[in-house]
């Protein structure tokens, strides 16, 4: 078994998982060092998708070499590889849809949520081309709401999200290409009969079958959920929190909201402050709130609810002892937190009728019935209170102050404080300049193999070293602000003139510095870089896919990480993995993925313009995404 130190830079994680292991309780950590790897399925060539089967071909050429259907290497890996893609662009259509459905649910009065941005409501209706003037704000949100669930249903044209929300640029490519999306089920009910026995067996259309599925997720997903949630629950602006452990507080009733959607952590947030008063006649001294993964991204981007901790140490959490209980929605729960629970008096409280944990307990929330959902909710936690076992009590004093709330809005509303005419003008002189040489999303997990926060942290210093203006996303930003790459603290780790800007923008706003990377949301909210591209590239009249820009998910264990990737590709943007995106047992689909066939067949980077990364160490990762930012900038005719 690894040690703490080796499983996490966490000094908080450590101290948990220490008391975890004295304690006999088993997480996450301990199962993956239990678990060794398939070298079949870790490399993609293992097919399983009918009776026949599992078929595996061994990539070395000994034994059989296709499937008892015929079916060859490539094919099994491009279709393993696109079943990865599906299932992760499905969870996030998923979420636009529910938001969507919501929205329409508020709008027509039967879910008690209201519109906290009107002027985002408005600028959205815009772009989808909905008549604004004169109508009612609820009239405005219901066809706004009506345009969105469009994208689930109409059975001809292009999603009205992918429209909207596209580069014109981009969009035409995709067109020549055949690729542009109908609706998000239509195309992923395609995705999965694609994938079933007998249907493609073409791995180049497989393969672009995988890059609707990034397109199906970016729009569907990404920016729906991101657009809608913003009209209902308010853009976020900058705020200043606390991130790990030490923001669970042993006089208070603790509960964490655990998952994806604001529509219940908001719900949360509200009843945890209306019910007070019968948390302090419980002998409490009040409700505290505290978010893991990216609902907690959520939380912290709209209300400043401190984040406790990320996916990879989720059950550590309970091990404290003081967690009264951890409600759940919908994706990156971890099963095993019901065991740990066990252990110690925390209730687990599942919400959505189709995400179940045996054992846990189950409050069915629905927009319609949010209210008494989270009420009940919260009381569970209350009653649960007096369970606690003060022996077990343990809480790390870890916490670090982070900045965040950096939605596009945020960040241009900052720069006009510095040219108000031409907000992004300083923006884009300090690129053509070189002051800062590129950008660069950190996106994505952690992950219970991988050293926590080693990846992601490593890979933000070296970027930022070498003046590349840094923003984050999902978990991958709770590494970052964990260790003090989200306040002034981290300033140490920036050239020279990335040094600068953030000082020159953040002094413009009344603040030291802007933080040295930038917290722009959830997994979703990876709209929101997107739309910074996309403004830029406008402005510059380029294409995205010419922009000194990457992405990069160093830590990633999740599919939804892989279909985001796979969007910002369809761009080409140059993505940049850590964890192994099981192909490798195809020399060809992983060539055509990293562009780097020398034959005449298409590729990415030919095709797009940017190319899959697939590098395990964080400073030659870097290395690589600075060589590409160079080249871009050379292409562009700028200085290097
Ligand atoms: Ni993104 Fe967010 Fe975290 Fe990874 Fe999971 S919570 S949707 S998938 S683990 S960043
Ligand atoms: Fe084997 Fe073909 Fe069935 Fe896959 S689809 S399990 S390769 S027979």
């Amino acid at each position: 078994a690894r040690t703490v130190e080796e499983v996490s830079m966490d000094p908080a994680v450590q101290q948990l998982l220490t008391k975890a292991r004295q304690e006999g309780v088993e997480t996450a950590f301990d199962r993956a060092d239990a678990h060794t790897a398939c070298g079949f399925g870790a490399t993609g060539v293992c097919c399983n998708h009918c009776l026949e089967g599992p078929c595996r071909i061994a990539p070395n050429g000994k034994g059989p070499q296709r499937g008892i259907c015929g079916a060859s290497l490539d094919t099994i890996v491009a279709r393993n590889f696109l079943m990865k893609l599906t299932e992760g662009a499905a969870p996030h259509a998923e979420h636009g849809r529910e938001v969507a459905l919501a929205l329409l649910e508020a709008a027509e009065g039967k879910a008690p949520y209201e519109i906290r941005d009107p002027q985002k409501l408005l600028r959205v209706a815009d772009g989808l081309g909905i008549e604004t003037h004169g109508r009612e704000v609820n009239e405005i949100a219901r066809a706004v709401a009506l345009k969105a669930l469009e994208d689930f249903q109409q059975q001809t044209g292009v999603l009205n999200w992918l429209r909207y929300r596209g580069q014109k640029k981009s969009v035409a490519k995709w067109e020549e290409l055949g690729l542009l999306p109908v609706n998000a089920h239509l195309e992923i009910a395609q995705s999965v009969t694609r994938t079933a026995m007998g249907c493609d067996a073409d791995p180049l259309n497989l393969l672009l079958g995988g890059l609707r599925m990034g397109l199906v997720d970016g729009y569907s997903g990404l920016h729906m959920s991101t657009d809608l949630q913003d009209i209902l629950f308010g853009t976020p602006t900058a705020v200043k929190a606390e991130y790990n452990m030490g923001v669970l507080d042993a006089k208070k009733i603790n509960i964490a909201v655990h998952g994806h959607l604001p529509l219940l952590s908001e719900k949360i947030v509200t009843w945890a402050k209306q019910l007070r008063h019968e948390a302090l006649a419980a002998g409490s001294e009040g409700i505290n709130l505290v978010g893991v993964c990216c609902t907690g991204n959520e939380l912290l981007m709209r209300q400043g609810v401190p984040v406790a901790t990320s996916f990879s140490s989720q059950e550590l959490v309970i091990v404290s002892g003081v967690l009264e209980a951890m409600v759940v929605d919908v994706q990156c729960i971890m099963p095993g937190i019901q065991q740990v629970a066990e252990c110690y008096h925390t209730e687990i409280i599942t919400t959505l009728p189709y995400v179940k944990i045996p054992g846990a307990n189950h409050v069915d929330f629905h927009p319609d019935n949010a209210d008494e959902a989270a009420q009940a909710i919260v009381r569970r936690a209350i009653a649960n209170y007096g369970k606690r076992n003060p022996d077990k009590v343990a809480i790390p004093t870890v916490k670090t102050e982070a900045y965040a709330g950096f939605s596009v809005e945020q960040i241009v509303g900052a720069l006009s404080a510095l040219n108000e005419q031409n907000p992004l003008a300083p923006l884009l002189d300090a690129i053509v300049s070189g002051q800062i040489r590129g950008v660069a999303a950190i996106v994505g997990c952690t992950n219970p193999r991988e050293q926590q926060n080693v990846g992601n942290v490593a890979v933000a210093r070296e970027l930022l070293k070498h003046n590349v203006l840094v923003v984050a996303t999902g978990c991958s930003a709770h590494s970052l602000a964990k260790h003090d790459l989200m306040n002034e603290k981290g300033l140490e780790y920036c050239g020279e003139g990335l040094r600068a800007v953030l000082k020159a923008v953040g002094n413009a706003v009344g603040m030291e510095s802007l933080p040295p990377t930038l917290h722009m949301g959830s997994c979703v909210d990876n709209s929101r870089p997107a739309d910074l591209l996309t403004t830029i590239a406008d402005t510059l009249d380029v294409h995205i896919g010419q922009l000194p820009v990457v992405g990069t998910c160093p830590e990633t264990h999740s599919p939804k990480a892989l279909s985001i990737g796979t969007y910002f590709l369809a761009h080409g943007v140059d993505v940049h993995v850590g964890v192994s995106p099981q192909v490798k047992g195809s020399e060809w689909v992983t060539q055509t993925l990293t562009g780097d066939r020398t034959d005449e067949e298409l590729n990415l980077d030919k095709l797009f313009g940017g190319k899959l990364i697939y590098e395990t160490d964080p400073f030659l990762a870097a290395q690589k995404m600075l060589d590409r930012i160079d080249l871009k900038r050379r292409a562009l005719g700028l200085s290097v």
